[in-house]
């Protein structure tokens, strides 16, 4: 039978929509709802389940760090959209932005007619990216945009075909970036055959390191480099690295790792590209994470966060490089779109301003870790607290051991959900929760959720 909703049913109503949210948790349901589940329902018939949902809640307003569901919960928003509102959801001055943008126009496609807004966030993105040489900045629409541009770009700089990745990276879904991406389920499984020339190389990942966690920086360093001299370096165009590994596990890796990165790609001309798209822009207490080492990668891709929940993409980059593709060679008809364009500009504003949020930032990451680390030793299950500033997480495996413990750290996010906290997992064995808050969340909101969290934790022992 066909559940249809009616187009024109009421949602939140203007004048609801008027009303500021209560930046607390309100339950009014059990969650999902009878309203969001009814919609779920609906949507089955019309939407393909290959889009997996975390939580099938129907989401009406947002605003800080509180979703409202359709069925009027408050829900503690620990997940920011993937990384993405970290300026905090609907944030008034993003609101604007794009509202004034879209009186003025929508669209003209920067490759047929040009706008300031464009030129003005490549402008920012030039002077926040590390290193004092002369910089450029093209703008796409999503993060896979990003990087499948960086290695074009590093492709037409060098001549060279090939990329050299790493183990538990996530670059993205087109059929390049999947293919850069390494792990099996869900993401790849039933799309090869992906592109060639795609090397993988270990990542430093201390806690999983066979030879113990202070051997990981050097024998990655030396495998990475055996891996250059096996494929050849003349044939490398760029390693692509992510500072902070995000969908792979939220993965640290161990100091030096990227310096010692820099250092081969530098002696062999490899293009260095940075993947910000889910660590960079503010979410570590740093504009980009790669700035935690003082490294100065050669190209940084950023999204996400770039422009509150527009779609917004960038490689920024050495001049040099970015000005080997001729003119037609980039592009794309919503690349760097005005009202994304207004957006980042708003939120460039935010992030510039003054410190506070990349201090909140930091404070989150105090908080996170406050509240999180005694579970270590008191549960025996959460291996590891980890991650910097707003961008944390916990690796859950069995009690004393680090075997992965999937099936637990699911059961702690179910949890979670149901207390009307959203928590994401992620990693290559789906046994890391993940803290991804807005910036602007409250000391009170946030420790709220860490409660609940916690409580989940310690239930599920
Ligand atoms: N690089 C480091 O984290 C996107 C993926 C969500 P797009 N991560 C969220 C999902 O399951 O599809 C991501 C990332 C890093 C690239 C990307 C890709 O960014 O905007 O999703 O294309």
């Amino acid at each position: 039978m066909d559940t249809a909703v009616p187009t024109t049913e009421p949602t939140a109503s203007d004048a609801a929509i008027a009303q500021p949210v209560e930046q607390r948790r309100i339950l009014v349901t059990e969650v999902p709802g009878p309203r969001s589940r009814e919609k779920h329902a609906h949507r089955t018939q019309h939407v393909p389940v290959g889009l997996g949902i975390t939580l099938p809640v129907f989401v009406e307003r947002a605003s800080g760090g509180i979703l409202v569901d359709a069925d009027g919960n408050h829900l503690i928003d620990l997940a920011s959209g993937i990384a993405v509102t970290s300026v905090g959801a609907s944030h008034p001055a993003v609101v604007a932005a794009v509202q004034k943008q879209a009186a003025a126009f929508t669209h003209t496609c920067f490759m047929v007619t040009e706008y300031d807004g464009y030129a003005q966030v490549a402008e920012r993105l030039n002077r926040i990216a590390p290193g004092e040489h002369e910089k450029r900045t093209a703008l796409f629409t999503t993060g896979a945009e990003a990087i499948e541009n960086a290695v074009k770009i590093a492709r037409a700089y060098t001549g060279r075909p090939d990329v050299v990745v790493f183990d538990h990276a996530y670059h993205g879904r087109t059929l390049l970036t999947l293919g850069m991406t390494a792990k099996e389920a869900p993401y790849k499984t039933g799309f090869a055959p992906f592109p060639e020339h795609i090397h993988r190389a270990p990542f430093a990942y201390p806690l999983h390191w066979r030879t113990g966690a202070q051997n990981a920086v050097p024998e990655a360093l030396a495998s990475f480099e055996a891996l250059i001299e096996r494929v050849g370096p003349d044939r490398i165009a760029a390693a692509v690295i992510e500072p902070i590994q995000g969908e792979g596990g939220f993965i640290v890796p161990g100091e030096g790792f990227l310096a010692g990165i820099r250092e081969i790609t530098e002696r062999h001309g490899i293009v260095m590209v940075a993947d910000e798209v889910q660590a960079g822009m503010g979410r570590t207490g740093r504009m980009l994470a790669i700035e935690h080492e003082g490294v100065v990668p050669d190209l940084v891709c950023t999204a996400k966060a770039l422009a509150g929940g527009m779609p917004l993409s960038a490689v920024t980059g050495r001049a040099e490089i970015m000005e080997t593709v001729g003119a037609g060679g980039l592009g794309g008809t919503y690349a760097g779109n005005p009202l994304s364009c207004a957006a980042a500009l708003a939120v460039l504003d935010e992030l510039e301003c003054d410190d506070t949020l990349l201090q909140r930032a930091r404070r989150i990451e105090e908080l996170v870790r406050t509240h999180l680390e005694p579970l270590v030793d008191e549960t025996g299950i959460v291996a590891e607290v980890r991650g910097r500033g707003a961008m944390m997480a916990i690796e859950i495996c069995h009690p004393g051991t680090d075997e992965p413990d999937a099936p637990t750290a699911k059961e702690i996010a179910a949890a979670c959900h149901a207390q009307g906290v959203v928590t994401l997992t992620c990693g290559t064995h789906s046994n890391v929760l993940r803290l991804l808050p807005p910036l602007v969340i409250s000391d009170e909101l946030l420790e709220d959720a860490l409660g609940v969290l916690a409580d989940a934790v310690r239930a599920a022992r």
